[in-house]
């Protein structure tokens, strides 16, 4: 089950929209190539009243001149046939904010503790990935709970991410914002 083919990467069963909202905290991340956000990432999932998930998230940037900045980001998903693939628009609160349009996918999650993201920007002539991005989410802004990593070590062997992930650090820089 490790052929690191996207179109056979493995993704959570059954996935529960409702049960996934409310904040996550990145503990780990696979960074995509080019823009991205550097650290104290946190993100917010809803479900409106129509069923539809949203989500928010900040995270550190570095922008010209060295400035650093916390980045405000909004994500709408649209559905797919798979409940646990999704389609993410984003953009950001401010204008030098990159957008885009991503996959967005639920690899595994508990809904209480941790949950593995996965992202393919684009896949390569053999069907591997060769620009994507992943986080490693917790409900827990301390880190995984020891019980957790195992699970989410074998995970990101299968989506063939091991060995790629930096942790993100919190240091409150972004807290209320
Ligand atoms: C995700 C789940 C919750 C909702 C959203 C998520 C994805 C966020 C992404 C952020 C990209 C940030 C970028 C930053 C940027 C998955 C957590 C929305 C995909 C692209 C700079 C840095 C420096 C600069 C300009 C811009 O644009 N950063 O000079």
């Amino acid at each position: 089950a490790q052929d690191c083919q996207v179109s056979n990467i493995q993704v959570m069963q059954n996935f529960d929209r409702s049960r996934y909202t409310g904040r996550w905290y990145a503990v780990a991340k696979k960074d995509p190539v080019g823009l991205f956000l550097l650290d104290n990432v946190v993100a917010q999932f809803s479900v409106d009243e129509s069923g539809k998930m949203t989500a928010t998230a900040h995270g550190r940037v570095i922008i010209l001149n060295n400035w650093e900045m916390c980045a405000n980001m909004f994500g709408t998903f649209e559905d797919t046939p798979d409940p646990a693939k999704f389609k993410m628009r984003y953009w950001g609160a401010a204008s030098y904010l990159q957008t885009g349009n991503d996959d967005h996918w639920v690899i595994d999650t508990d809904y209480d503790n941790y949950a593995i993201h996965y992202s393919c920007r684009e896949v390569d002539l053999d069907g591997t990935c060769l620009d994507g991005y992943s986080f490693i989410f917790s409900r827990h802004p301390t880190g995984l709970r020891p019980e957790d990593q195992k699970i989410v070590t074998n995970k990101k062997k299968e989506i063939c991410f091991l060995g790629k992930y930096r942790r993100v650090g919190h240091t409150g820089f972004c807290e209320g914002s």
